[in-house]
């Protein structure tokens, strides 16, 4: 009797696993390097759960994922990599949410904090597996980059336009980077002590390394990035004096030690906006 048949017996039903690979890849992709303002933006991507959530429709995703993104005062940007990443993110059948961390008050940007502080508030929200820190000024070109967690943690920015597609040092995990929930917890995140421009990505390749994981990449066709221009920081004249002693330093600094004040969690269209006073400990 088909009226008491429940929704599993139904081959495209939710409950069916989406397939591995996903069908309706393009490839290379067009990059816009503009967009309308964020406000604007909001009416035209409608498909959205409110803090900028998503599953696909017609079948349980795979992976669930936060994209992370560390911020501070780059809204057209934000705009630009909003209006790119949702279709991009939707089209590999992923369960996502995408978490805006902005830094306020006056303190250098502390980027490797925001990644944990966005890593934490995320798992408030929801069960996520997957964590990909994305930098606000990378756009993916190719949509074969899927954004998952695989067995090792995956530096996913390998070739970007403004570097003339070539990995600039093996040991790079800056950019855009993925690691799972387990390797995560298992490094004690980043760094809490990179205060300005510099070393934190660095300090977590040598983290991935004392744990004898291994970065992973995908290959460089596939892993391409286009970079909006913005004007270069300053870089931290003591990033090399706190990357010293990395290995006992890192049994602390990181999550195990990780305190910050919310100003605000906002629940947004198109993402979910966690605002943060941090400054150096004195
Ligand atoms: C290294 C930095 C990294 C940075 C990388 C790429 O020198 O934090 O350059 O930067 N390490 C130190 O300063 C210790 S980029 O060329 O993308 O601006 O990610």
């Amino acid at each position: 009797n088909l009226y008491l048949r429940n929704e599993t017996e139904f081959g495209n039903s939710s409950y069916d696993l989406c397939p591995e690979t996903p069908i309706n890849l393009d490839g290379h992709i067009t990059v816009l390097k503009t967009s309308p303002t964020l406000e604007e933006l909001e009416s035209h991507i409608t498909n959205l759960m409110p803090g900028g959530r998503f599953k696909p429709f017609h079948c349980k995703a795979r992976h669930k994922v936060a994209i992370v993104v560390p911020y501070r005062d780059r809204k057209q940007h934000l705009a630009v990599f909003l209006q790119h990443l949702h279709p991009f993110l939707q089209k590999q059948e992923l369960d996502y949410g995408i978490y805006v961390v902005e830094q306020i008050g006056k303190s250098l940007f502390n980027r490797a904090m925001l990644m944990n502080i966005g890593a934490a508030e995320a798992l408030r929200q929801y069960d996520y597996q997957c964590f990909i820190f994305h930098d606000v000024d990378l756009l993916p070109e190719d949509d074969r980059n899927i954004y998952s967690c695989p067995e090792m943690p995956r530096h996913m920015s390998v070739a970007v336009d403004v570097f003339d597609y070539k990995l600039p040092y093996q040991g790079l995990f800056g950019g855009v980077s993925a690691m799972n929930r387990s390797h995560f917890e298992k490094v004690n995140g980043f760094s809490n002590m990179f205060w300005g421009w510099g070393g934190e990505d660095d300090d977590m390749s040598n983290r991935i390394r004392y744990k004898k994981l291994l970065i992973s990449r995908y290959p460089a066709n596939i892993a391409r990035y286009v970079m909006l221009s913005h004007s270069k920081a300053k870089p931290n004249p003591s990033r090399f004096r706190v990357m010293k002693n990395g290995a006992k330093r890192a049994q602390v600094d990181g999550l195990k030690n990780l305190r910050y004040k919310r100003v605000k969690i906002q629940f947004m269209k198109l993402c979910t906006w966690i605002s943060v006073d941090i400054s150096p400990k004195e």
